[in-house]
């Protein structure tokens, strides 16, 4: 039984019994994600204070320019579940391929494979505005003991066995699902105690938040461009209200509380909209549909998608149930 204010800590142990496979491996992962986070948590939390803001000189496998604290986020977590021997492979968005744990140990069992995201919407921290980061486990599909392959991290987000993120904000909080609801616990910065502050989060149905960047309108396709200004028609409860902070992980944790939808859809300049598959849509879309919302491309389930390759792109449609149907609904009338 979860219970408010309960830590973390406790509530791992509590709730060991509810998952499929009880070896504690899964608890001792999600463990290992808890201390991570509180580590770049700090680090975080003094970036205007030390001279961390800025480019760190290096491109990702994207082209895009990575900060200093992605490399820091970067390293911590794969140090975290690498040296206290916990999983078998990690895959991260800052990585160009998959790290095989076995290969270093031929006596690793582990089982469980981490997809992360180790500091999303890190354009926002040289301007002091909310960062996150998104993890994805997966059981591994190959033999336990050997050495892991691209097959154990190319599965269908509907495999998954937990996802979560944590949104470094106003207060630090990380909100995961291991396919049995969602649940967020607070930080206390003072002790360093994450506490079960939000048990059960769910969408509303409905909302009256869109979240777009706006700015790419014109090259968005003509269903997405109908249903934007379907939100801000005068009818009803709308228009609905905009807001876009360009932190997936703040965007999507303010429309779970709130009611709310972040579109994040294809254009004339990117066919496969920005947003990975793997890191970002296939975590978020289990913990909305954990919590009651919905997860799309804008025709198909995102968990369902099949992917092809680590670092995949695809149109995100997420939310409330019924906004995400609507936009979806104007999708197919119009391709
Ligand atoms: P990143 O992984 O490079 O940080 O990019 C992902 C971020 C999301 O957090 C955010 O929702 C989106 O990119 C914003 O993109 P844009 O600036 O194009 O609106
Ligand atoms: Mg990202």
């Amino acid at each position: 039984m979860s219970r408010k204010n309960q830590t973390l800590g406790e509530f791992i142990i509590e709730n060991q019994s509810s998952f499929k496979y009880t070896s504690g491996e899964l608890s001792r992962l999600i463990n290992s994600i808890r201390l991570a986070a509180k580590v770049v948590n700090h680090e975080v939390n003094k970036a205007g204070l030390v001279d961390i803001l800025g480019a760190f000189g290096d491109t990702n496998i994207q082209g895009e320019e990575q900060q200093k604290l992605d490399v820091y986020a970067n390293e911590k977590f794969i140090q975290t579940l690498t040296n206290r021997n916990i999983v078998c492979g990690i895959a991260s968005e800052e990585e160009d391929d998959f790290i095989s744990i076995n290969s270093q140990d031929e006596n690793n069992n582990n089982k469980y494979v981490v997809l992360i995201d180790p500091l999303d919407g890190s354009s926002n921290i040289d301007v002091n505005v909310s960062v996150g980061t998104i993890f994805s486990v997966y059981r591994r599909v190959t033999p336990v003991g050997t050495p892991v392959q691209l097959e154990d991290f190319l599965q269908k987000g509907s495999q998954q066995v937990a996802a979560g993120y944590v949104v470094y904000g106003t207060s630090t909080m990380l909100v995961y699902t291991t396919g049995h609801g969602v649940n967020g616990f607070t930080l206390n910065p003072a002790i360093g105690t994450f506490y079960l502050s939000h048990p059960n989060m769910t969408f509303p149905e409905d909302g009256k938040i869109y979240s777009v960047n706006e700015g790419n309108y014109i090259h968005f396709p003509q269903g997405m461009k109908d249903y934007i200004k379907y939100c801000q028609m005068e009818e009803g409860d709308r228009p609905y209200t905009s807001r876009y902070i360009g932190s997936l992980v703040s965007d999507f944790h303010r429309n779970m509380i709130k009611g709310g939808i972040y579109l994040y859809p294809k254009s004339s300049k990117t066919s496969n909209g920005k947003l990975r598959l793997l890191y970002e849509c296939n975590p978020m879309a289990l913990i909305a549909e954990q919590a009651h919302g919905k997860a799309s491309d804008g025709f198909t389930r995102i968990l369902d998608i099949e992917p092809t390759e680590l670092h995949q792109r695809v149109p995100f449609i997420c939310g409330s149930k019924n906004m995400v149907e609507k936009a979806e609904e104007f999708m197919r009338l119009k391709k």
